[in-house]
């Protein structure tokens, strides 16, 4: 059984509300999508990966044009070359290839579904997931009133997530996030993300935050400030919890040795794949550090292999793994996914286990790009 990159497809959905955060503003996503084959006995079989960028540099590095650019140039020629391919064997052989992790892992996970569709056996059962179901919380962008924010709030708790999450920037911050401890009262799990939008020298003014009873501070300062983290996490009664700032294996586990992580959020973009990915979560647990699974605004084509990924063991805490309707109105391009008693099923089917809607799928694309060699 061998693997190979067939098509990259660029998608354009419209978000159901806009998504505010400290870097700027969505109203829609370009979305890349990647289709594998894998060929056993002359029965071909697809798989679909997608590329969790973001259409401008802004959250990392990579963005839409970006990814498009180096999968078509760069990385797909590359697994073109390779005789007999194996998901197991894409980040190894891409490995050269220095950054653009997001891009390498929508080709792994393409390969990967394959792979795992034509054995008939779930992402789920291939790394060990034995829950059926995860706790899923909500990420609410910033609002332009405190009012509005917590009409969005009530919103959410009514759909029964377990977990709020709050976006925060430098004056958008102590007041708010007072306002919904307010409204959801001392027992529901709140946290906060900053997207690095604060610096250093915001220790005392983030100190204030502790009051509210955190369940943590997500990213507060820069991708690379790891000895500023360790040093505020020391400042802060509320755990401080990495994003942007892990990005490969040994990055993760330096952070937590230097103090910086005491949360790790996992993604599998932002890591280079869901096979990485399950490596941090072991090295996390491995260190007894809780870690939940983050979330790029996917598809219901990432969303399920999150749901996956998030039913391992280490995922201690809820994840940003929230219903489709969350971001998308009816236009989405997999069966959609259900926040039911606060809690998203960990998807059984072959591969990610996403069944795709063909028909939205090609309303909604947009450019189709061969990655098959000449
Ligand atoms: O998919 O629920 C989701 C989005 C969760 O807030 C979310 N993601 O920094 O964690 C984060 C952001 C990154 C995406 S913002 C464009
Ligand atoms: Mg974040």
């Amino acid at each position: 059984m061998s693997a190979r990159l067939v098509e990259l497809r660029e998608i354009h959905l419209p978000l159901v509300a806009p998504f505010q955060t400290s870097f700027g503003t969505q109203t829609s996503r370009r979305i890349l999508l990647v289709r594998a084959e894998v060929e056993v006995d002359g029965v071909v079989t697809e798989g679909w990966g997608e590329c969790v960028t973001g259409d401008e540099p802004t959250y990392s590095s990579e963005y839409v044009d970006g990814a498009a650019l180096v999968i078509r140039s760069v990385l797909a020629p590359r697994l073109a070359a390779i005789d007999n391919l194996h998901a197991a064997d894409v980040a190894r052989i891409l490995g050269p290839v220095r950054g653009h992790p997001m891009a390498k892992a929508a080709l792994e996970m393409a390969v990967l579904d394959a792979e795992l569709r034509a054995e008939g056996r779930s992402f789920a059962a291939l790394i060990g997931v034995t829950r059926d179901r995860i706790p899923s919380g909500v990420s609410v962008g910033i609002h332009p009133t405190v009012d509005a924010l917590l009409h969005t709030v009530s919103g959410y708790l009514d759909d029964g997530y377990v977990r709020i999450k709050l976006k925060i920037e430098p004056g958008c911050d102590l007041e708010p996030v007072a306002a919904v401890r307010d409204l959801i009262g001392p027992d529901v799990p709140f946290q906060v993300d900053a997207n690095a939008a604060y610096s250093r020298h915001d220790a005392e003014h983030l100190a204030k935050l502790d009051a509210f009873d955190l369940l943590l501070i997500e990213q507060p300062l820069a991708e690379d400030d790891l000895l500023g983290h360790s040093e505020l996490a020391k400042a802060l009664a509320t755990p401080v919890c990495l994003d942007e700032s892990i990005t490969s294996e040994t990055v993760c586990a330096d952070a937590i040795e230097l103090g910086a992580a005491e949360i790790v959020n996992i993604k599998a973009g932002r890591v280079g794949g869901y096979l990485t990915a399950r490596r941090i979560h072991d090295l996390c647990r491995d260190r007894g550090v809780p870690v939940w699974c983050g979330g790029m605004l996917e598809t219901g084509i990432g969303r399920a292999a999150n749901a996956a990924l998030a039913g391992l063991d280490g995922f201690t805490l809820p994840g940003d793994v929230s219903a489709s309707r969350r971001f998308w109105a009816e236009d989405i391009v997999t069966e959609p996914i259900d926040v039911v008693d606060g809690h998203v099923a960990v998807p059984t089917g072959a591969g990610f286990g996403f069944e795709l809607d063909r028909e939205v799928l090609d309303r909604a694309t947009t450019s189709t790009v061969n990655l098959r060699p000449a």
